[in-house]
């Protein structure tokens, strides 16, 4: 990677600013079929007729279970000192309880010590959205043994990595579980509009999240920090309209809500659960869960893409409500780009929760990006939208939000789940059929932001 970079790289990081790069396991790994691992829920699904965009799975993808100490190589010519990936349960555990296969666990293994032999911290994900198939069989997230079955899991996990691993996720975006799982359907088990199931399934990742917890706590490696990373978006009205306005604090309530007040001050809130009553939601909930769900965490992981604007839709199943695009140019997954929203999401995190340690798990962008053979792939918008976030990001450092590093998601170009493999997110370009990795100008940038940012340059 000797090319240069465009200029404009952003000030007013830490020198000791945690610089990174996110994926996870179903959309890079690849080997569904390899060393010993069980279906998950993406494999049924991606393989359900209808699915998924052009019928694409996960087969193959980066194929990064044969390439991982390529993509380390590539993270170490970036400098970053973070790498935010998952770890796939059904290669650790086949059938999602029960003995570990070693060959799942050694894969994981020899990825951490590869890390730290090149200076960059591992920051697993346990759950990124690949149940165990097995699980699903008996109800997956809809049966409360699932959350026990998830502690197990992660207990396991802090008992093998965790002599090396000191920061760990629980959950990726439980919002995407939970909502485009059992209402919206686009994603895995792809049900639709079931609301009294999607709700106990939130509740569900929750409790399991907080068990999670408490396995950390109880194991010997209890000091390593923990957190989640839910997706959030600040939200806006479409109109001033009072139907729109009170879309919008809905939204707010669906989406960032209903994961954060739990955590973070161990009751759902008031306005949500009067909505939900319609639902039986509080049937799910046990005497102590909220307990465990609050039990004390390090970290929040923000996953942040877009501002939400909202507004009623009465076809849509998410509660008659909608969020649409306002802004031109928008990205290839059609979202608006509006760094602004991410300080305005801090600053709130901090007023109304409190002082956390922050990492912006995830933030990138898809762009229709052509590789024309050479040894570069130009993406200017990508350029343009990390560094637009990081100057927005750079306001809420300066603001007194403690955010102790970002992750660009996404190192590779990956599978997108069920828009399939023409949502490019890579910092690198992937040429599917040979497994190429070019750097895209993206990358470069990135470098030199990471190399000025530690030195006091930038
Ligand atoms: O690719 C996904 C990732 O799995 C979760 N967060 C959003 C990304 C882009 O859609």
């Amino acid at each position: 990677m000797a090319a240069q970079a465009s200029s404009g790289l952003v000030p007013g990081f830490p020198a000791d600013f945690g610089w990174g790069v996110s994926t996870s396991s179903y959309q890079i790994e690849g080997a569904v079929d390899e060393g010993g691992r069980g279906q998950s829920i993406w494999d049924t699904y991606s393989h359900e007729p209808g699915r998924t965009a052009r019928g694409e799975t996960g087969d193959v993808s980066c194929d990064h279970y044969h390439h991982w100490q390529e993509d380390l190589d590539l993270m170490a010519d970036l400098g970053v000192s973070v790498y935010r990936f998952s770890i796939a349960w059904p290669r650790v555990m086949p059938s999602g309880k029960g003995p570990l296969n070693e060959e799942g666990v050694d894969f994981y293994s020899r990825l951490v010590d590869g890390l730290l032999e090149r200076g960059i911290m591992p920051f697993p994900t346990l759950y990124h959205w690949d149940l165990p198939q097995a699980l699903e069989d008996e109800g997956g997230w809809v049966n409360r043994d699932t959350t026990q079955r998830f502690a197990e899991y992660a207990a396991a996990m802090f008992e093998r990595l965790g002599d090396r691993v000191d920061h760990w996720l629980t959950h990726n975006e439980p919002w995407v579980t939970a909502f485009m799982g059992y209402i919206g359907s686009e994603k895995a088990p792809g049900v639709y509009n079931d609301w009294p199931q999607a709700l106990r399934v939130s509740h569900h990742l929750l409790l399991s999240h907080g068990l999670a917890v408490q396995a950390l706590r109880a194991s010997s490696a209890a000091s390593a920090k923990i957190g989640l990373a839910p997706n959030l978006h600040p939200t806006r009205p479409f109109s001033d309209s009072p139907e729109d306005v009170k879309a919008a604090l809905t939204w707010d309530g669906f989406q960032n809500r209903w994961f954060l007040d739990p955590v973070f001050k161990g009751h759902y809130p008031e306005d949500m659960l009067a909505e939900y009553e319609r639902f039986s939601f509080e049937e799910a909930v046990e005497e102590g869960d909220l307990a465990v769900i609050s039990s004390p965490v390090d970290l929040l992981g923000v996953n942040f893409y877009h501002r939400a604007v909202v507004k009623t839709e009465p076809n849509s199943p998410y509660l008659g409500l909608t969020c649409v695009p306002t802004q031109l140019p928008l990205t290839e997954m059609g979202w608006d780009v509006t760094p602004d929203g991410l300080p305005e999401m801090l600053l709130r995190i901090k007023r109304d929760y409190g002082d956390i340690d922050i990492y912006i798990t995830e933030n990138g962008a898809a762009y229709p990006d052509k590789w024309d053979g050479g040894d570069i792939v130009e993406d200017p918008q990508r350029v343009e939208f990390i560094a637009r976030h990081l100057e927005a990001l750079s306001q809420a450092v300066a603001g007194g939000v403690h955010v102790k590093g970002y992750c660009v998601w996404s190192l590779l170009d990956n599978y997108e789940w069920e828009k399939g493999y023409d949502k490019r997110f890579g910092l690198y370009y992937v040429d599917y059929p040979t497994q190429r990795r070019i750097p895209k100008r993206s990358a470069l940038w990135y470098r030199d932001q990471i190399a000025a940012s530690r030195t006091g340059a930038a």
